[in-house]
C-alpha cells in the first residue's frame, strides 16, 4: 500500500471528529451573538373599555410597560390622566391607544366624555 493512500484513510476517520468540534464550537459563538442581538421586548398589557367601563379597572404593572386600551364599545372613549400626564383623541370604536408608564406610580385616569368611568394603573 502506497503512504499517500494510508494518511488518506486516517484522515477518512479523523475529519469528522475535526467537522464535529467545529460544529460544535460555531453553535456557541452562535448562540452568544443571538445573545448580544436579543433586546428586551417591552411588556404590553392590555385594558378594554366596554360597557362604559375600563377593565381591568385598577391594572398593575412594571416599569417600562406598555398598556394598549381597547375600545370594544360603539361610542368614542378617551383615555385622560388625571394629572394630564397623558391623553388620547377619542378612540373610536375598535380602536386603541397605547401609552408607555416610565415612571412607578399610581396613575388614575379618566374618560373625558363619561365622568363615571375612572380607573388606575399602578406601576411598580
Ligand atoms: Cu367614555
Amino acid at each position: 500500500m502506497r503512504k499517500g493512500y494510508a494518511e488518506l484513510r486516517v484522515w477518512f476517520f479523523i475529519a469528522p471528529f475535526f467537522l464535529w468540534i467545529s460544529l460544535f464550537a460555531y453553535d456557541g459563538v452562535y448562540a452568544d451573538y443571538k445573545k448580544d442581538l436579543t433586546l428586551p421586548t417591552p411588556d404590553v398589557q392590555h385594558v378594554t373599555i366596554e360597557n362604559h367601563a375600563f377593565t381591568p379597572q385598577t391594572i398593575t404593572i412594571s416599569v417600562n410597560t406598555t398598556v394598549t386600551w381597547v375600545n370594544k364599545d360603539d361610542m368614542k372613549h378617551t383615555v385622560t390622566s388625571e394629572t394630564g400626564l397623558f391623553s388620547s383623541d377619542g378612540i373610536p370604536p375598535g380602536g386603541t391607544y397605547d401609552y408607555q408608564f416610565k415612571t412607578a406610580g399610581v396613575y388614575k385616569y379618566h374618560c373625558k366624555y363619561h365622568e363615571q368611568m375612572i380607573a388606575t394603573v399602578v406601576v411598580q
